[in-house]
């Protein structure tokens, strides 16, 4: 499978597994579960036909393991705006956590702190060379440190995906460190 197919389909299993699964007649469960078959199925159904095999080379190579593979059934391991509850369990997070952004968000971000946007929770990164990578999408990277053992103190949760992204609801403006 070549790198070209590997991100397409990769883009494909996200938008449908974490934006849109109504598009190919999916649904997902309250955890954001579905079935890999009915997945399959569904994908052919609506002209992108995938074989179980690209599935599998795509779950195991993808580089920030954005899938999670749980017997039969499969799921977007974080980043979804579709009204999922991944029931993740409230960790402790390390005293410092990052945020990759660009300049022209940061008056807003110094005034209202980071916010989900259309996403579920803030993710945040554990190193600055994730962080950077995530800024970097959208141009020059800008790299925010979170004060995140204060907010655990403050009573704020934090989540962990299975692929290692930090995820939590809010972070006020008083938990920031600019650059
Ligand atoms: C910014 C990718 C204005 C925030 C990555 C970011 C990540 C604000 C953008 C994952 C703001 C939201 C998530 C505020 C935050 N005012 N802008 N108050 N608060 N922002 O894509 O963190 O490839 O929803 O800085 O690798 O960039 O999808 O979040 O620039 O892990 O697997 O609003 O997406 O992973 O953008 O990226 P996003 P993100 P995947």
């Amino acid at each position: 499978m070549d790198e070209r197919r590997t991100v397409r389909v990769s883009k494909y299993l996200s938008k449908h597994l974490r934006h849109q699964p109504e598009r190919i007649g999916l649904v997902l469960d309250a955890q954001g579960w579905t079935e890999i078959d009915t997945l399959l199925r569904a994908t052919a159904a609506h002209g992108f036909p995938i074989t179980r095999a690209e599935l599998d080379h795509v779950v195991a190579s993808n580089d920030k393991k954005r899938f999670a593979v749980e017997g039969t059934r499969i799921r977007a391991s974080q980043g979804h705006t579709v009204e999922v509850d991944l029931d993740l369990p409230a960790v402790e997070p390390p005293a410092y956590l990052y945020h990759g952004t660009v300049a022209r968000f940061l008056d807003a971000i110094r005034a209202e702190g980071l916010r989900p946007m259309a996403r579920h929770h803030v993710h945040l990164s554990a190193d600055r060379e994730t962080a950077t990578r995530v800024g970097a999408r959208r141009g020059r990277p800008v790299i925010l440190s979170v004060d995140a053992g204060a907010m655990h103190r403050a009573g704020h949760v934090f989540h962990i995906s299975a692929n290692g992204v930090w995820l939590t609801d809010a972070v006020p403006p008083e938990f920031l460190r600019f650059p």
